[in-house]
């Protein structure tokens, strides 16, 4: 796996300074991970730069046009004519962020992440998009609300994908943890650390036994009991 790139387009650049912090920063400073963020507006045309439109049809409020966002992705997509694009349209509409997509979103060698506001991107940019060759078009949501515009989801996504690349994480054993010891689609087991005692309340005695076939069922016990809580229905 090698070094993942980042393009992400927006009329809101500042929505990614976090990314300048931690593990991201770190990922950054470490040559793991390249991130370029370009301004939408710099493609868009006359005095007032707009990058909106009301929409064919009627309804409320404004789309925002194929045309600056055509300029942008064909930028960003020629400066880096080799690679495989993969390109992200975030929508409410979109396929729903899962770990296993995220997984999927790792390998990639070249993320674009195209951040609509507004009610979102004229549907041609995805249909002109999916048409050319070495790009491949997602349409992703982060969750079933709906959100002002894609940064907040980009900031998701990149988070979720960027600590899986290898040594980016401070100790890569959390991930095999995470991915083996516990059954699928569950949440993970109460943490607990020092003190011992707080406020009257006592860790569980068996985190500190010392016996570690007894920790692991209690474990798994609790992450299916959570898990169960949290959607007896599809889960557990
Ligand atoms: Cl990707 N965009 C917007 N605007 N709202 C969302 C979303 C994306 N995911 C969940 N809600």
């Amino acid at each position: 796996m090698s070094k993942v790139c980042f393009d992400l387009i927006t009329i809101f650049p500042e929505y990614f300074s976090p990314l300048k912090l931690s593990l991201i920063g770190k990922a950054q400073e470490n040559n793991l991970v390249s991130i370029a963020i370009h301004d939408l507006r710099d493609q868009a045309q006359g005095v007032h730069k707009s990058v909106d439109d009301t929409p064919y049809g009627g309804g409320a409020g404004m789309v925002m046009s194929p045309v600056p966002w055509g300029e942008a992705l064909d930028r960003v997509i020629a400066s880096d004519s080799a690679a495989i694009h993969d390109l992200i349209i975030l929508t409410p509409a979109g396929q729903k962020l899962t770990q296993s997509l995220v997984e999927e979103l790792v390998v990639c060698e070249h993320l674009i992440f195209a951040c609509g506001r507004y009610e979102g991107i004229d549907h041609r940019v995805t249909e002109f998009y999916q048409t050319l060759p070495n790009i491949r078009v997602r349409e992703i949501s982060i969750g079933d609300y709906v959100l002002g515009g894609g940064e907040v989801a980009t900031l998701v996504i990149m988070e979720a994908v960027i600590r899986l690349i290898p040594g980016v994480l401070g100790n890569p054993q959390s991930l095999v943890e995470e991915s083996h010891s516990l059954p699928e689609d569950a949440v993970e087991y109460p943490n607990y650390t020092k003190p011992a005692s707080w406020r009257g309340i006592e860790v569980p005695e068996v985190l500190l036994s010392g016996n570690h076939a007894r920790i692991k069922s209690w474990r798994n016990e609790q992450a299916r009991e959570r898990t169960l809580k949290l959607d007896p229905r599809t889960r557990g």
